[in-house]
């Protein structure tokens, strides 16, 4: 396995480029103010990140494909851990749209003194590991992540950038009765991406008409960003990531896990699901 360092921040793993730093890590947390109309996707790695941010541009543009056929998609929802991100982020045209990978005890304070709204997206871990496994194959910034087992132990361990996706969802599930806070899944976008377009302009309080809605799904399925190069990653530099070796765009399925982990590697991976969810309220749509 390749050693490519990672930068550990209060005990979570994060790229070591110059995009992430513990001085800009403890600047967000700590004195980066979330404004009352700003809207946050905030999800562990690999469940959809990219995927609801198309969607909320296309919702904040009432359906209008022009922003996203135009500016890339980082730059119209900007990950405001990256200190890359900070201009683009000071020159937001309100409302400001940002995405975060952060966990909660990471994310800024002042969310907790504002009426910021958080959209969180949570997808089945297992397809989780399995799009970050190939994911690690290609995004140079990330350790080699040897073969599945080696990879399932590291995840499950909670040894990959942002740390445990257990930690993650249950640090986040603490403000689910919260008004400013929209829990949701990469299934069900799956299942009804109408419905769940319609249920996040209630949340984000956005009228939009039913030809407008029918953009939105239209402009952000799997297809359509798979062919929009402003989203699907492949103008990312190649010094940053190997084109020939995989893609953020990859299946866009639920439950690909099924034809890539053994049956002993899935007990497994249950085995450590159940003790950690122990306690948890929420019953996702793959439990
Ligand atoms: S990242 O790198 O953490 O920001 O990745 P993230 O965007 O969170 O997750 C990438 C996975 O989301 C899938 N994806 C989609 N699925 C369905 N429809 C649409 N429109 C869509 N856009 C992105 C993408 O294919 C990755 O999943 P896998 O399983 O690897 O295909």
């Amino acid at each position: 396995m390749s050693s490519v360092p990672y930068l550990t921040h209060k005990g979570i793993f994060f790229p070591a480029v110059a995009s992430y730093t513990e001085e800009y890590l403890r600047y967000v947390e700590n004195e980066f103010q979330l404004m009352d109309d700003d809207v946050v996707n905030v999800t562990y790695p690999k469940s959809g990140t990219n995927w609801m941010a198309e969607i909320l541009s296309l919702i904040r543009k009432d359906g209008d494909p022009t922003w996203v056929r135009n500016v890339f998609l980082w730059d119209r929802v900007p990950w405001f851990e990256t200190a890359t991100s900070q201009s683009t982020i000071l020159n937001y045209t309100p409302p400001r749209f940002m995405s975060s990978h952060l966990p909660f005890q990471l994310f800024p304070k002042s969310f907790l003194r504002s009426k910021a709204k958080v959209i969180y997206t949570v997808r089945n871990p297992k397809d989780v590991l399995v799009s970050f496994f190939h994911f690690s194959n290609s995004f140079k910034i990330l350790k080699d992540p040897g073969n599945m087992q080696d990879f399932m132990d590291t995840f499950l361990r909670g040894d990959v950038i942002y740390g445990s996706w257990f930690d993650h969802v249950k640090g986040w599930l603490a403000m689910k009765d919260m008004p400013n806070f929209f829990l949701i899944t990469y299934e069900e976008l799956q299942q009804d991406l109408r419905g769940s377009v319609e249920r996040i302009c209630r949340f984000l309080g956005k009228e939009l008409t039913s030809q407008q809605i029918d953009s939105v799904v239209e402009n952000a399925s799997f297809e359509t960003m798979k062919n929009n190069k402003m989203s699907n990653f492949t103008q990312v530099p190649n010094d940053m990531m190997d084109h020939s070796k995989g893609k953020l765009m990859r299946k866009g399925k639920s439950g690909t896990w099924k034809s890539c982990l053994t049956v002993a590697q899935n007990e497994h991976f249950d085995r450590v699901y159940q003790e950690n969810m122990r306690g948890v309220t929420v019953t996702f749509p793959w439990d």
